[in-house]
């Protein structure tokens, strides 16, 4: 098996969609919901499972990645709000430089303080530009990564920020308008971003339906990430599992 970059590369160039399901950490603290909650996640052939949040409330991650990557089949990969959450039970780590936003720790403070783990830990470190969206309102992750997204209505801005980020030599770029944002990222600009760099895209914060799921890979997304929705109700990803492979 190759790496998980490479996994995200050749199905962008082959045009296959891929699921991510994000799982939040502070699951690990009821060990029969987190077990459903992987399960389901496999069943509706979810390609890939997310570890990660911005805001950790349970001292248990490396506990949490370790049983969701025994009970899953999936790549598991860490989505992580902070150095702190790092586990050895990964596939890979997505290390996100905070590109949206004008915050130095979150565009190179934290990485210093996690680099060393990362390679102690041996874990594949996938360099992600990462960009909030602005989806209707203020989520934990604009809160706490104290940044100002993009307009929702600035397409032009997110392909040029992608852009940066692709010449400075990252390899996957992230559109995220924050978990549980009402709003996903638009149609259009996701296709300015595909129009514009030629990176695996990853694109998150409120996907809620199949439809949706569907509009957002035709623009160009090249992997959907569903947390909220799946929380909510575990069957829906069975249809936006079918809607992402077409
Ligand atoms: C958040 O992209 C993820 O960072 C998922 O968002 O919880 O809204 O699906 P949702």
């Amino acid at each position: 098996m190759g790496t998980v970059l490479q996994h995200l590369t050749a199905a962008k160039s082959s045009g296959r969609k891929l699921l991510a399901v994000l799982i939040d950490p502070d699951f690990g603290q009821d060990e029969v919901r987190l077990e459903r909650t992987v399960q389901n996640a496999c069943m509706a052939k979810a390609d890939l499972i997310f570890v990660g949040g911005s805001l950790l409330t349970s001292a248990a991650f490396d506990r949490c990645v370790e049983l969701v990557k025994h009970w899953s089949s999936k790549p598991v990969v860490l989505f992580p709000g902070s150095p702190s959450q790092l586990s050895a039970h990964a596939d890979a780590v997505l290390f996100l430089s905070l590109i949206s936003g004008r915050n130095p720790e979150l565009l190179i403070g934290h990485h210093v303080v996690a680099a060393p783990t990362v390679k102690a830990l041996g874990l594949e470190a996938i360099p992600t530009g990462y960009m909030l969206v602005d989806g209707g309102r203020t989520t934990t992750a604009h809160y706490v990564s104290q940044s100002s997204p993009i307009p929702h209505d600035k397409p032009g801005i997110a392909a040029a920020t992608a852009l940066a980020g692709e010449l400075l030599g990252l390899r996957s770029i992230y559109l995220d308008t924050g978990s549980g944002a009402p709003r996903s990222v638009s149609p259009e600009m996701i296709a300015a971003v595909r129009a514009t760099v030629d990176l695996p895209i990853i694109v998150g914060g409120g996907i809620r339906t199949a439809e949706q799921a569907r509009q957002l890979c035709a623009a160009g997304a090249d992997v959907l990430v569903v947390g909220t929705a799946f929380e909510e109700d575990p069957e829906r990803i069975f249809a936006m599992s079918e809607a992402v492979h077409g």
